[in-house]
């Protein structure tokens, strides 16, 4: 892992319809992620917020292609692929907190040009691969890594440039329990490598991590952690947007980062998601941070 770590927050409310999650980084921030990253003797670099634009009138109002807020989600995004990019090329540690889970379509075109395998852990409850055509809302949150593979409106894959940024033989999915007819479809077409809550209830979190990490060794130069707190239980995490039962729980999400820490697999990592109004006392947010920790090598003894 790198010395230095540069965060970079992103209140980004527009990839879904629950307002809110724009205050995630201000949130997690509140919760104490640059004292607790210094805390582990990183230098850390807070960059502050992207700006988002609002939506106009007829935008908001319209959602051509089935793709709402296209316009302000995809110049939100590019802004934040230019930030990852700088960040990157200063030899830093990319950090990146959302807001809602479209931010991954920036952060991947930014970092994915400084890697030729580019490896992605997406721990979520969902599969964000949907497209305008097969999304059953046309919330641009349920798609960004059909569009890291290149799927979808060119407004959002061409970000950064290239297309597309991802292999889908380099992406692991972890946790899902909510994939849509489409996404089902895709996952096998493509042979996206998923490890189900079946595959965590009957293997275990240990094996999970150790054949994920196996796996993305062998073939990936980096790999970045897309982290979605609705991945893990509402129980334990009930601040998002779009919760799901029978999630991950707290300790089985502490124990992947801490064998990710010792791994040292991981060269970028957003969390998303984040929603404090509906949140309880700030509870997610504090669960994002102590899940930092172990991802940055914090030890209980
Ligand atoms: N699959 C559904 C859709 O496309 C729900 C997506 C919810 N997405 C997130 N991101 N919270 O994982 O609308
Ligand atoms: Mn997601
Ligand atoms: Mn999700
Ligand atoms: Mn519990």
């Amino acid at each position: 892992m790198k010395e230095r770590i540069s965060i970079i927050g992103v209140p980004m409310d527009l990839g879904q319809m629950r307002r809110g999650v724009d205050m995630g980084p201000s949130a997690i921030r509140y919760a104490g992620v640059v004292e607790r990253l210094e805390g582990l003797h990183y230098e850390i670099e807070d960059k502050g917020d992207i700006k988002i634009g609002r939506p106009n009138r007829e935008e908001e109002s319209s959602s051509l292609n089935n793709l709402r807020n296209l316009k302000a989600v995809s110049e939100g995004n590019l802004k934040l692929s230019e930030q990852v990019d700088e960040v990157i090329k200063s030899g830093s540690f990319p950090l990146v907190l959302g807001g809602d889970h479209s931010i991954a379509i920036g952060t991947l075109a930014g970092v994915s040009k400084h890697y030729k395998e580019l490896g992605v852990i997406w721990y979520d409850a969902h599969g964000d691969l949907n497209t305008g055509d097969t999304s059953p809302s046309g919330n641009i949150h349920g798609m960004p890594l059909a569009v890291s593979i290149g799927l979808g409106d060119e407004t959002l894959t061409r970000i950064g440039g290239y297309t597309p940024k991802v292999k889908p033989e380099n992406i692991v999915i972890i946790g899902a329990r909510s994939l849509d007819e489409g996404e089902k479809e895709l996952i096998k077409e493509k042979g996206i490598k998923v490890y189900t809550m079946h595959e965590i209830d009957r293997l275990g979190m240990t094996k999970v991590m150790e054949e994920t990490i196996q796996y993305l060794k062998e073939r990936t130069d980096g790999v970045h952690l897309s982290l979605d707190l609705d991945g893990l239980d509402p129980h334990d995490a009930p601040g998002v947007g779009t919760p799901v039962i029978g999630g991950i729980s707290y300790r089985e999400s502490h124990l992947a980062m801490e064998m990710l820490a010792e791994s040292d697999i991981i060269t970028s990592a957003e969390f998303v998601e984040v929603n404090p109004i509906l949140d309880e006392k700030n509870k997610t947010a504090t669960v994002a941070v102590a899940l930092m920790g172990s991802l940055f090598g914090e030890k209980l003894l």
